[in-house]
């Protein structure tokens, strides 16, 4: 892993209808991120938030997506300062915000890579296109929009299409796919290790048959964490929490798993909600697990 780490916040709340979202890079900050990875002897730059521009907050009957416009504007400026970072040799570490920025981290990481693999850790498979989308909310979009699906607005964010292929993506945590999330996985072959795997395996065979199938394939990894992936009642500050997810120690040691493999080249921690939170539990854990991430040891 790279010696020098970037910050960057993405208040985004613009993929979704629950307002606080916005506030989770600042929640995360709060947490003592930057002290807990300079504490491993990483340099860490804040980059500080990009900005998201005001939208009217409508759903759009005829795209059935809400802000669409706002969303992928926002998701542009974003691809470009993500760029910026990995061109400079430096590791991108991105606070959400809602879900729907992994179009932009995906639109700025993905072109330095030829094979970019995707760790999709979370409750929900974000695989759905506006056709399929129960909801119209673009958080539950990026994963399609980074694959090619969807509208050209998503797709095409940063010049190109697609961002990531089907057979480099894991998804790790899934309990609450829609109809159409599900064609596409058995469509696409896509690797999904849902909480029946989690359970059944146990989370140490999971995360081996995760870095296994991305290791080889791959120049690079990037890991997209939804808190939302995690149990509520570890992490209650989401704005889509679903009952019978990861306990914060599996997920621990899927982190920890994922330090010692090296793969990860990129990563992003998102849907941190502090108004949906208890005392700023949810940016704890999100916080502890950017540590087991980069190498953090208990003795
Ligand atoms: B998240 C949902 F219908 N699938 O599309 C949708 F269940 O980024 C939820 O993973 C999406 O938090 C959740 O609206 C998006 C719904
Ligand atoms: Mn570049
Ligand atoms: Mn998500
Ligand atoms: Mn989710």
């Amino acid at each position: 892993m790279e010696k020098k780490i970037t910050i960057l916040g993405v208040p985004m709340d613009l993929g979704q209808s629950r307002r606080g979202v916005n506030m989770g890079p600042s929640a995360i900050r709060y947490a003592g991120v930057v002290e807990r990875l300079e504490k491993l002897g990483y340099v860490v730059t804040d980059q500080g938030d990009i900005e998201i521009g005001a939208a009217e907050r409508l759903h759009d009957p005829e795209t059935n997506m809400k802000n669409l416009k706002a969303v992928a504007d926002a998701n542009a400026i974003l691809g470009e300062k993500v760029d910026g970072i990995v061109e400079k040799g430096e590791f991108p570490l991105i606070f959400g915000g809602d879900h729907s920025i992994a179009i932009g981290t995906l639109a700025g990481v993905s072109k330095h890579y030829k094979n970019l693999g995707v760790i999709w850790y979370d409750a929900h498979g974000d695989l759905n296109i506006a056709d399929t989308s129960p909801s119209g909310n673009i958080h539950g979009m990026p994963l399609a929009a980074s694959l090619g699906h969807g509208h050209p607005t998503l797709t095409d964010i940063g010049g190109y299409a697609p961002k990531v292929k089907h057979e480099n993506i894991v998804i790790i945590g899934a309990r609450d796919l829609d109809k159409g999330e599900k064609e596409l996985i058995k469509d696409k072959n896509i690797k999904v290790f849902t909480m029946h795997e989690i359970d059944k395996l146990g989370m140490t065979k999971v995360m081996e048959e995760a870095i296994d199938y991305l290791k080889d394939k791959t120049d690079g990894v990037h890991l997209s964490l939804d808190l939302d992936a995690l149990d509520p009642s570890d992490c209650p500050g989401v704005g889509t929490p679903v009952l019978g997810g990861i306990s914060y120690r599996e997920s621990h040691l899927a982190m920890e798993m994922l330090a010692e493999s090296g793969i990860i080249t990129s990563a992003e921690f998102v849907e941190v909600n502090p108004i949906l939170d208890e005392r700023n539990r949810t940016a704890t854990v999100a916080v502890a697990l950017m540590g087991s991430l980069f190498g953090e040891k208990l003795l």
